[in-house]
């Protein structure tokens, strides 16, 4: 790659009208040619991370017809000597505004990037300590065996954590089809630095037999024949949807949001509103965290995937009848590859409307009335591959004032081999093949503005009364209230025993009660982090040992295990957020929340994984002074009244 390859548009009208517009491929050429021209890409420098620089919240609000400074972030790395830096680019002045270099030992490593991947391939293949231990175990020929690069984590060994470096474990692919996943050649580890592109560790722990039997779910021999009895599920809406979309602004029914896309975060959706009025300001999922627990060999596998892979660059192209049924708008994705040029992902985001089932109902015992609502939702989703695995991100907004997210988890388990008896840290899923146990934690950011920016959290169980004078036959069942009120006690845990949610309260605006308008996270009740407290993974992945944690706004906190994960020795993120322990009454404020399943792995779900779902969902509360839906007309059609 050299500056010239990749030339920069200078076309005026290829520039984003909102300033929270994702950043065009125009604007990534011209960011990329401000930063050429000050030196920072020499040969061999790629992007390990490439964005929009949002403007922080209170100038854009300030401003709201003026345009702000539009600012590109980009994660630079010099592959020869693994120097990396921080930068933000100005468009509009034309200029690099900030160069932070980073120490990787004590800030962190950039996340990995696609030549990672090949580099990682290639240096294994050619070891011949590897190949030795390969050989042992009866695998002769390398070119049949596969590599998966997995980040190191942090484990206070010296020669580790001083390198920038993937631990890599081997699966067998015996034929070009086959699915790898099923013959995992267990005890063996490559620990590559990639800077020097060296395998510099051997770990040769134990054997274990490769499991034989075919995962290849898509040969007739292992799915059998397909079955011949579904018949066409056809959507039509012959009026076309009810949503409207200009540029990134989405309207549907009453709400109203602008669609963002990150190649870290993926869906990004700012401005969330109800009826004219703000609910959320920004929404996305900037981490997840997927820790295994398996003690051995294996103790190190977790993978942050969006801070150590960036998940939204392995968005998919959806395609219409496959991933989405329906009346589907799509919308484009623009990332960046290393080099910093841009990649269009055709048809990332998918924008539908489906029906919901009832919305209401009710056959009226005194008046004879027979009413029946159909609820509606607005979807806006994506998909991405990382490894393994696949995500679907789906935000839904329904009529009644209800905000979902779920996450679809489908793709193939990670696997080892089965060491038999009953090994308690993994499932055995085909003959001799294992899933270790593993949780999946997702965090959701979401910068709350419930009627303006003075919010304020308070936590609520339901309680039954114990029986006495008051409570004659212990039937008394209250709401107990908590207000967090600053910081140190924002870090809360779920608790289904006490049907506990948290409450988004306006502290400036009120309903017809009196009482302030808001909105309730209603979270599911899974563990949060199971990791020892003591343990390194407790420390970089601070964020998933709470369900809860309440932040003060502030526009450098955006990503909850910090900026840089990759490597990083843990602190960062939402604990060093909360260090000021911050007063979070009546302010502006960030909900960031953990949620996720401890996956147990089922036979079922190999040798690919029917989709698992977890989400949570904000529901208004007093927002409205009753059932906003009653405009909503009766369906046409037979069971119309008159
Ligand atoms: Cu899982």
């Amino acid at each position: 790659m050299t500056d010239t390859a990749v030339h920069a548009v200078h076309s005026p009208g290829a520039f984003p009208a909102h300033p929270l517009d994702p950043a065009s491929a125009a604007e990534y050429l011209a960011g990329r040619a401000i930063m050429a021209a000050a030196g920072l890409l020499a040969e061999p420098v790629r992007f390990a991370y490439y964005g929009l620089e949002e403007p922080p919240k209170d100038q854009l609000l300030d401003t709201p017809q003026g345009q702000p400074d539009r600012r590109l972030r980009a994660f630079l790395i010099d592959l020869g000597t693994g120097e990396s830096a921080d930068v933000v680019v100005s468009l509009g002045r034309r200029e690099v505004v900030s160069v932070h270099r980073l120490d990787p030992r004590t800030d962190g490593q950039l996340p990995i990037i696609e030549t990672d991947f090949a580099v990682v391939e290639e240096v294994v293949r050619a070891d011949p300590e590897w190949r030795a231990a390969l050989a042992r175990r009866g695998l002769t020929d390398v070119t049949k065996i596969r590599t998966c690069p997995i980040t190191a984590g942090v484990f206070g060994v010296a020669d580790d954590d001083r390198r920038r470096m993937v631990r890599v474990l081997a699966f067998v692919q015996a034929r070009e089809h086959d699915l790898a996943w099923a013959h995992p050649v267990d005890g063996i580890a490559a620990y590559v630095d990639l800077v020097e592109k060296k395998v510099y560790k051997i770990v040769d722990e134990f054997e274990l037999p490769v499991p034989q039997e075919s995962g290849d779910y898509d040969d007739p021999a292992v799915h059998g024949p397909y079955r011949t009895t579904l018949r066409p599920i056809e959507i039509t809406q012959p009026e076309g949807p009810s949503f409207t979309l200009e540029g990134n602004l989405l309207r549907w029914q009453d709400w109203s949001l602008r669609v963002g896309f990150d190649a870290r975060e993926g869906l990004v959706l700012h401005q969330i509103g109800l009826c004219e009025r703000p609910v959320i300001y920004r929404a996305s999922i900037p981490e997840m965290v997927v820790p295994y627990g398996d003690p051995r060999f294996r103790y190190w596998q977790t993978y942050f995937d969006a801070g150590e892979f960036l998940l939204g660059k392995w968005a998919n192209s959806l395609e219409l009848g496959c991933d989405c049924l329906g009346e589907i708008t799509y919308l484009d994705a623009t990332v960046t590859g290393d080099s910093g040029q841009p990649r269009v992902i055709k048809n990332a985001i998918c924008i539908h409307e489906e029906d919901f089932g009832v919305l209401w109902k009710h056959t009226d015992i005194f008046n004879g009335s027979v009413q029946t609502r159909r609820q509606r939702r607005l979807v806006v989703s994506f998909f991405a591959t990382v490894g393994n695995y696949d995500y679907g991100f789906y935000w839904y907004f329904y009529l009644d004032g209800t905000i979902e997210c779920e996450i679809k988890l489908t793709g193939v388990i990670f696997t080892a081999a089965y060491p038999g008896g009953d090994y308690p840290y993994s499932a055995e899923v085909a003959p001799g093949l294992g899933a270790p146990i593993h949780q999946h934690l997702f965090s959701a950011r979401l910068d709350m503005m419930v009627d303006g920016l003075s919010n304020a959290v308070e936590e609520i169980d339901v309680a039954g009364l114990p029986a006495g004078p008051d409570n004659p036959y212990g039937n008394a069942m209250v709401q107990r209230v908590t207000r967090l009120t600053r910081e140190s006690q924002g870090g809360r845990q779920a608790d289904g025993s006490r049907g506990r949610t948290w409450r988004v309260i306006s502290t400036e605006r009120t309903n017809r009660f009196g009482r302030p308008t808001a909105y309730t996270l209603y979270p599911e009740h899974a563990p949060a982090l199971l990791a020892d407290p003591s343990g390194p993974l407790y420390r970089r992945a601070g964020f998933a040992t709470n369900h809860l944690w309440v932040t003060r706004y502030n526009p450098a906190h955006r990503y909850p295990a910090g900026d840089f994960v990759n490597q990083h020795p843990g602190g960062a993120g939402i604990p060093a957020f909360i260090a000021g322990d911050a007063d979070i009454d009546g302010t502006d404020i960030v909900l960031w929340h953990t949620f996720g399943p401890t996956h147990f792995p089922r036979p079922e779900d190999w040798p690919v994984m029917p989709v698992a779902r977890c989400g949570f969902m904000l529901k208004p509360t007093g927002f409205f002074g009753r059932n906003p839906t009653l405009d909503i007309p009766p369906p046409t059609g037979h069971c119309s009244p008159g």
